[in-house]
């Protein structure tokens, strides 16, 4: 089967991947369709933690599926309550509001905060103000590109949503600054994924917190890609020792089986809501429960937090001895990993070919940075081995 050409036939054409086509994952390997085995470092960003096909979430969608799939919200299902439970056990929240992408976690999070705006804060109608960052990722809804400073994402899919406003990522004051009587809210990530692994200075979240709580003004992290152990914690807010207002989780949500997604927040925040005000026919529906409760169990009690905070660091510190004078900077936390390039002097993409070839699966971000992301299942000898690769083609 001709898999590139008929991609390019029939397919639209908004991405361009690494030309390997896989048909079989388990744990951090991939095989593709000639049987060639690559180590999975992007973890399909992140959504991946538990590592490929984990026994235990399979087991729990294949029996979920045969048992019962989707309801609608018009009924309840008995997996909801389950999850709802573990969900806030885990995160120490208060309510939960499941979806499915991200990007739904994302608007679900921005229609709440808004309405919370109007209603508690007394905003004049059509005036609240969200403050985001520069170089921000939150998605691909129109709405959510309406506030990104990427132009590849934006040009051409005008008219935009109003009611953002964007500061550099990392500096407090410049949030501080750009707060005004119709200031509802502050989103950020706490590590920039897309961004290319951007870490803020240690104080910023902490300052962050200091100046909602000063303003009134709702914390949303978006942990969708930082959250669920890829940073060595189960959410990267933790790193800080602060809690968010309201986070957004998704990806690993499921262990990479199936989308899920949820807005995890303070009662007060989402009570806003009412029926018949936001949902989705998918969202909490007993197959995403039950996938979604098999990925936090495992996540938890095979230590994956623990394995990832660990393996991060001695992957880290491997990347440090490349010896390559091209190379600006190896940073990361946890098994969140970014290694720079000066910008100009190198195409990561071909790195990430070569590496491609080599047996390592990974991916750039913009034109001079590799993400190194791999399952949280890795062992050090697994690191060992990537190294030994990563030496040879880039050390
Ligand atoms: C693609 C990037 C990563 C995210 C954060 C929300 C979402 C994402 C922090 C939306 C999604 C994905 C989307 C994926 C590639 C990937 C990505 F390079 F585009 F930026 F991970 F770094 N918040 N990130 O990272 O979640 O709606 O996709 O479920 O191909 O667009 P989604």
């Amino acid at each position: 089967m001709d898999y590139l050409e008929i991609e390019r036939k029939l397919g639209a054409n908004n991405y361009k991947p690494l030309d390997v086509v896989l048909n079989r994952g388990q744990g951090i390997w991939v095989w593709d369709v000639d049987g060639n085995r690559y180590m999975d470092c992007l973890s399909a960003y992140s959504a991946v933690n538990q590592g490929h096909c984990h026994p235990e979430i399979v087991k729990a969608l294949t029996e979920q599926a045969g048992k019962l799939s989707l309801t609608s919200r018009a009924f309840r299902n008995d997996q909801l309550s389950q999850f709802y439970t573990s969900l806030c056990e885990l995160t120490h929240s208060h309510k939960v509001l499941p979806m499915n992408s991200g990007a739904e976690a994302v608007e679900t999070a921005i229609k709440i905060v808004r309405k919370w705006g109007y209603q508690t804060k007394g905003i004049g109608e059509n005036k609240a103000e969200i403050i985001v960052c520069d170089n921000n990722f939150h998605g691909r809804t129109i709405t959510i590109i309406s506030f990104s400073s990427d132009p590849g994402a934006r040009e051409g899919f005008g008219p935009f949503t109003p009611g953002f406003k964007r500061i550099p990522f990392g500096d407090a004051a410049a949030l501080k600054a750009a707060i005004t009587e119709n200031t509802i809210a502050f989103m950020v990530e706490p590590i920039q994924g897309e961004a290319g692994v951007i870490i803020p200075p240690d104080t910023y979240l902490k300052d962050v917190r200091q100046i909602c709580d000063d303003h009134d003004i709702v914390l949303i992290l978006d942990e969708i890609q930082t959250g669920l152990g890829r940073t060595g914690k189960l959410l990267a807010e933790e790193h800080a020792g602060i809690e968010a207002d309201m986070t957004l989780i998704g990806k690993a949500l499921s262990g990479g089986l199936y989308p899920v997604s949820a807005v995890l927040s303070n009662t007060e925040i989402m009570d806003v809501l009412h029926p018949g005000e936001h949902g989705s026919t998918f969202g909490g529906n007993p197959l995403a429960c039950a996938v979604a409760l098999a990925a936090l169990d495992v996540l938890i009690k095979e230590k994956m937090i623990e394995n990832s905070a660990a393996m991060g660091a001695y992957f880290l510190s491997g990347l440090k001895t490349l010896k390559n004078p091209l190379i600006k900077e190896a940073r990361g936390r946890g098994l969140m990993i970014g290694l720079e390039f000066m910008p100009e002097k190198i195409n990561a993409r071909q790195y990430c070919e070569q590496l491609k070839d080599n047996g390592i699966l990974c991916k750039e971000t913009h034109e001079n940075i590799i993400r190194f992301a791999p399952p949280l299942v890795v062992t050090k000898k697994d690191i060992d081995y990537a190294l030994d690769i990563i030496h040879k083609v880039i050390g």
